[in-house]
Order: structure tokens, then sequence, then C-alpha cells
């Protein structure tokens, strides 16, 4: 019955969209409150200082133990900190949306929920928003009505910088999903897999069987493919802008921006630019033709999980797909055949050289949602359907579904 987002500017599952925009009335930073909601009185408020390590441990040590699990309790996202000091403190990140709840007389951290700034395009209309993650209350504190106020807290602070809407994701169904993704797997160790329970042994195959089908080649296959450095920035701006372009729902960055997101601080004074860093989250790699020109991005991050209960392994290692573009196909119109094969076998390298590269750093598994033009490949590269679902949501901005995602005609 969602008592709590019932009483939130969100769509209903049965609202018939008229037009896309703001749902709720017009407002003024003065017109929400200066103080703190209030909290049961053995807990308080903290604003959580990222730039002091102890702190993000702090915020480490409570997902690690209380974050998202799949829907048997086989697996939990284990963020690493080097991960949430990237993920939250993006450029103009604000500290005061980076919020705690402790216990008001031993200080120990017991739920959190973080936001960022982030402009986003639906559509034709680009919208300062905000992007809410981690939201996670100990599992002790569970039922207690507490996630509500961590959002409505959020929020106040949000507004309070004269923003009003929001992007989050979340497995869960709430109302309404703007847009909902399938995950899908690829397997890179099967035999580690299948030894945690995420693979199981198809009937009537052998794990030889699996193993083969499989096997990726030891070196990537598209000349000029390498580890991007930050002076390609200018070029791999402009890929993705254009190819983002295609798309109905997407986040509009400025360069400083992409910079973080693709190349964190490696390449910088104090960070080198080394592949095999154990401290990397991201991997950006472009391909550079003949004449210098930069054709195709594509990156990934890495994220744990720990397996809970396995005798044999602790952690799971995967892959996540993240941004990439291509020209491949672009300078074509969308309806046009030959834009989607060649973009179609433009991605199919692409991505078998991402599995490579991601066998070769030591990931298990590379997961990517059916998102962009995944699906022109995801099957043909032996990705599997997974058990979960990703939906999107936008807080006070109705919008019409986004379903596959292309902008104009051409659906694929
Ligand atoms: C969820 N994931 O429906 P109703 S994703 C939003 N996102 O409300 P209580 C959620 N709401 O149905 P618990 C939610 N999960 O009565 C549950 N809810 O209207 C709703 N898990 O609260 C739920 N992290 O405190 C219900 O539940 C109400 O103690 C119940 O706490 C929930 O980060 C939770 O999955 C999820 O730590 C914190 O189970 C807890 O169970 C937990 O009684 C494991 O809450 C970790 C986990 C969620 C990951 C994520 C995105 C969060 C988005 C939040 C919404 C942001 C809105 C925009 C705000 C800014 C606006 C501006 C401008
Ligand atoms: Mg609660």
């Amino acid at each position: 019955d969602y008592k709590f987002w019932r009483t939130q500017p969100v769509t209903k599952f049965d609202e018939k969209i008229d037009d896309e925009g703001p749902i709720d009335s017009c407002k003024t930073p003065d017109d929400i409150p200066d103080s703190p909601y209030p909290l049961l009185k053995e807990f308080e408020w903290d604003t959580m200082d990222l730039s002091n390590p102890d702190v993000i441990k702090e915020i480490f040590d409570l997902l690690y133990a209380n974050y998202v699990e799949d829907s048997d309790s086989t697996f939990r996202f284990n963020y690493p900190p080097r991960f949430l000091d990237w993920a939250l403190r993006a450029p103009d990140f604000r500290p005061d949306w980076h919020i705690g709840v402790r216990v008001a007389g031993t200080r120990k951290l017991v739920a959190f929920i973080s936001g960022i700034p982030v402009r986003l395009r639906v559509r034709n209309k680009t919208i300062p928003s905000a992007e809410i993650n981690f939201l996670c209350i100990h599992k002790k504190l569970r039922s207690k009505r507490l996630a509500p106020l961590l959002i409505k807290e959020v929020t106040r602070r949000v507004n309070k910088q004269g923003i009003w809407q929001a992007l989050y994701t979340a497995g869960v169904v709430l109302p309404k999903p703007v847009s909902t993704c399938r995950y899908y797997h690829r397997s890179l160790n099967w035999t580690k897999l299948n030894e945690v329970g995420f693979s199981p042994l198809p009937p009537g195959m052998t794990k030889a069987k699996m193993i083969a089908k499989y096997k990726l080649p030891s070196i990537t296959s598209i000349p000029g493919l390498r580890l991007m450095r930050r002076d390609d920035i200018g070029q791999v701006y402009d890929l993705l802008v254009a190819y983002l372009n295609k798309f109905e729902l997407a986040p509009v960055f400025n360069k400083e921006e992409l910079l973080h997101w693709l190349m964190h601080d490696y390449g910088t004074e104090s960070v080198s630019n080394d592949e095999n860093d154990k401290n990397r989250v991201v991997w950006a790699y472009v391909v550079e033709n003949a004449d210098g020109v930069i054709t195709d991005l594509v990156s990934f991050y890495t994220l744990p999980s720990t397996v809970i209960g396995n005798p044999m392994h602790d952690n799971l290692v995967a892959a996540y797909q993240f941004y990439y573009a291509s020209t491949a196909g672009l300078a074509l119109p969308r309806t046009h055949p030959e834009c989607t094969a060649l973009l179609k076998n433009r991605l199919l390298v692409l991505f078998n050289d991402a599995l490579i590269l991601a066998k070769n750093l030591g990931f298990d598994v590379f997961n990517a949602l059916t998102l962009l033009d995944n699906p022109l490949f995801l099957d043909d590269l032996k990705f599997g359907a997974g058990d979960g679902y990703l939906n999107y949501y936008l807080f006070n901005y109705k919008a019409f579904p986004i379903d596959g995602g292309y902008r104009e005609d051409g659906k694929l």
C-alpha cells in the first residue's frame, strides 16, 4: 500500500501521463525548513566527512554487513572504500548530502543515505538533480520506518540548494519506475561461479564443456585499443556526447565530471595510470585509429560481493559495464539498415575485447544491463539473463515511460 511513497511527489502506478514535468508546485529554498527532521531521541543525524578515511571506513563497515543482498542471501555488495570515495566525492559534491544516523550514546553509525549533484537529460529537457544512493539501515533497525526519515532528510537538504528533482535506482518496485532494465551476466571464471553457487551446471552439460563455452582469447583484437589517458578527454567527451544523444535518458557531464567518472585520479601527479593498480575502481579504454582519432570508448568498474557462508570462496569480483560509445553507424540515420549492422559488428568486437581485458585483470564475471545498445550483443557474447532487475525512478518529475531508450524513431 506504500504508506510513505503515497505521500511523495512520484508517479502513481495507475497514473496517466499527459505531459512531462515537475509534480509538486514550484517552491523556493526559503519554503524549506532549516533544521533536520526530528529523530527518536536515541539517534542523531551526522554529516559524514568523507575526506577522512576513518569516516569512509565507518560507511564501508555499515554497508559491508548491511547493504544490498541477492534474493536468497548468497551475495552482498562489498563496495571498497576507494569506490565510495569515487562515487560520493564527485565534482561539486556537497558534504551535507552524505548523511549518517548515529546512536546518540555510542556514536555508532547505524544508517546512511547519500546524494550527489547530477544534470539529467530527460528527452530534450536538462534538469539539475540529485542522484540518491547507498540508502542503508543496520539489520537490527529494520522495519521501524527509519527509511522514510532518511529520504525526507536528504530531500530537505537537496531542496535547500534549490534542487527539486532526483534520480535513484532500486531492485525493489516502488511507484513508479520510469524504466526497468534486466541484469545480464557473462561468466569469465565459470569454475568459481559454479563453486559459489552463482552458475549451476545446466542439465546435460559437463564442467569441461562449460569452461570451453566461456573460453576467451588471451589478447585483444582491435588495433589501437589502449588504456585511456587524461589528455584523451577532449575527443572522448565529444564521442560520448554524440553517442548518448541517441537516448532518451542520460546524464549531462562536463569534461571535469567525465574525467572523474572515467579516470578518477589516475594519471595525475599523485596516482599513476597503472592498469593493474590494486586500488583502481574504474578502467576506461579507447580505440585510437592510425590518424590519431578516437573512434570508440569502453569502460567498466569493479564491484566485489561478499559470498555469504561458502566454504571455498569469500569474495566474487564483478566488472560492471560503465559508459561506452562508438562512432560505428553514428553518422547514418537510425532507421538505415546499415546503421544497426555497422554498430552491431563493432560492439561485438569491442565488448569481446572488454571481456578479455576484464578476464586478464582477474574478474570473475562481467555484468551489464539491457540499456543503451546492449541488446545488440548480449546474447552473441554469451551473456545470460539474470534474476535481478534494476528500476529507474525520478523524484518529483513525471515522464512518459522510457522503454529501450532510443530517442525518435527506429526502435530496435
Ligand atoms: C528503497 N530501496 O517501500 P512504503 S537502493 C526507496 N528505496 O515505504 P523502513 C524504499 N524506498 O512502501 P527498512 C526502499 N526500500 O511504506 C524500502 N523502501 O511507502 C520503502 N536494505 O521503511 C518502503 N538499500 O525503514 C517503505 O524499512 C519504507 O528498515 C519502509 O529500510 C529500508 O540506495 C532499507 O537495499 C532499504 O538497508 C534502508 O531495508 C533497508 O527495511 C536496507 O521501515 C539493504 O521504505 C540495503 C538496500 C537500498 C538500495 C538506494 C536508492 C535509494 C533511493 C531512496 C529514495 C530517494 C528519493 C529522492 C530523494 C531526494 C529528492 C530530491 C529533490
Ligand atoms: Mg527502519
